[in-house]
């Protein structure tokens, strides 16, 4: 880049109101950093790096050490990938890589608190076309819940489903029955032990999604059991989310863009990247 920079970076703290149940606690205030790139003729890019507790392997203050280093030595690049995700944002927007001006469909989310009926009537009446359900607990109870939103939604609205790796084989396989007859997208992260997934896709046939699990694998690696979608998350993944849509597509499963509950800065980096490679709806439904 020709023109002299400046940098800045700051902290933000955003209470959610509701509080947001998320991995075994309550996230109150979400944390994250803004990185602002600004050119000598006052043109800016700004990033978000926010790390999520219990899903990302970076904590906020490593991720804002990074990004000291680097923005102190703009030839290095940062490999947190909460950090990657705003330095590449901000370069980006401060280039001036025009904005994709296509639709972009946006799965709704439905929390598990929710009542299913009156989220389905929501939903539709949103004129969403797929829908994500969080699903744990008890098998049977959460197959049942699934059903009820099923019936009142439709068929116009898919479903996607997600555990969070609530469960073990045997109960992933019991949710799997209880599901008889309804049409499932997918299902993220069923088991609390991935290594299980191609056992769970042999036994039920039930289509599966990788989330969480891609941080632990080694970039761009394939499912190894014909997964349904790889849901990619750049403030967890960082620049591994390339390799991740190449390995996507190399198995015919759909890339689904997804947010880690970002302020508004991320969440618009996210949009850009999935309004780029259209396909399946995106992950983008946390403002809600
Ligand atoms: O479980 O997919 C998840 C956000 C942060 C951390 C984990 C998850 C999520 C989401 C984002 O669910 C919304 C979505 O994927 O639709
Ligand atoms: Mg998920």
């Amino acid at each position: 880049m020709a023109s002299p920079l400046s940098a800045a970076l700051y902290r933000y703290a955003l209470p959610l109101d509701p509080p947001l149940p998320l991995g075994g606690t309550v996230v109150r205030v979400r944390r994250g950093l803004l990185v602002r790139l600004r050119a000598g003729d006052g043109r800016e890019g700004w990033g978000e790096a926010a790390p999520l507790p219990g899903f990302s392997r970076e904590r906020l203050d490593e991720a804002e050490a990074e990004l000291r280093r680097c923005l102190a030595a703009p030839e290095t690049s940062p490999c947190l990938p909460s950090a990657a995700f705003a330095l590449a944002t901000a370069r980006e927007r401060l280039e001036g890589r025009p904005e994709p001006s296509a639709p972009l469909a946006v799965a709704a989310l439905v929390t598990p608190e929710a009542e299913p009926e009156a989220a389905a009537r929501r939903i539709v009446a949103g004129g969403y076309a797929t829908a994500k359900l969080k699903v744990s607990g008890d098998p049977a109870a959460a197959a049942d819940r699934v059903r009820r939103f099923a019936r009142a939604a439709g068929a116009g609205i898919a479903l996607r489903l997600d555990a969070n790796r609530a469960w073990t084989l045997a109960e992933a396989e019991a949710f799997a029955q209880g599901l008889e007859g309804v049409r499932i997208a997918f299902v993220e992260e069923p088991l609390q032990d991935p290594a299980l997934l191609p056992t769970l896709a042999a036994r039920t046939g039930l289509p599966l999604a990788l989330d969480e699990s891609l941080a632990e694998r080694p970039p761009g690696a394939p499912s190894g059991f014909g997964a349904a979608a790889f849901v990619l998350k750049p403030t967890l993944l960082g620049a591994a989310v390339e390799a991740w849509v190449q390995a996507a597509r190399a198995e015919g499963a759909a890339v689904v863009f997804s947010s880690a509950f970002e302020s508004g800065v991320g969440l618009g980096a996210v949009a850009r990247l999935a309004a780029r490679r259209p396909g399946a709806a995106a992950g983008l439904d946390t403002y809600a």
